[in-house]
């Protein structure tokens, strides 16, 4: 059984995620990622967001973010 990230940590990916999400819709997409690490070749961000985009609406909600950062 996995963990989920609880307490601090969770409140940490929490704000990791907002500074991504620029404009504070509650999703992350490539250009907002791609904004926020600007030495991230194209490629990894592609591969990055089929991996992570476990709903496939082409773009991270929190929960996908937290799954990536998780190491799953
Ligand atoms: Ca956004
Ligand atoms: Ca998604």
């Amino acid at each position: 059984m996995r963990e989920e990230p609880t307490g601090e940590r969770l409140t940490e990916l929490r704000r990791t995620f907002d500074a991504i999400d620029a404009d504070g819709d509650g999703f992350v997409t490539d250009e907002e990622f791609g904004a926020h690490f600007p030495d991230l070749p194209a490629e990894a961000l592609g591969s990055l967001n089929r991996d992570a985009d476990a709903d496939g609406d082409g773009r991270l909600s929190f929960e996908e973010f937290v799954r990536i950062v998780s190491g799953d």
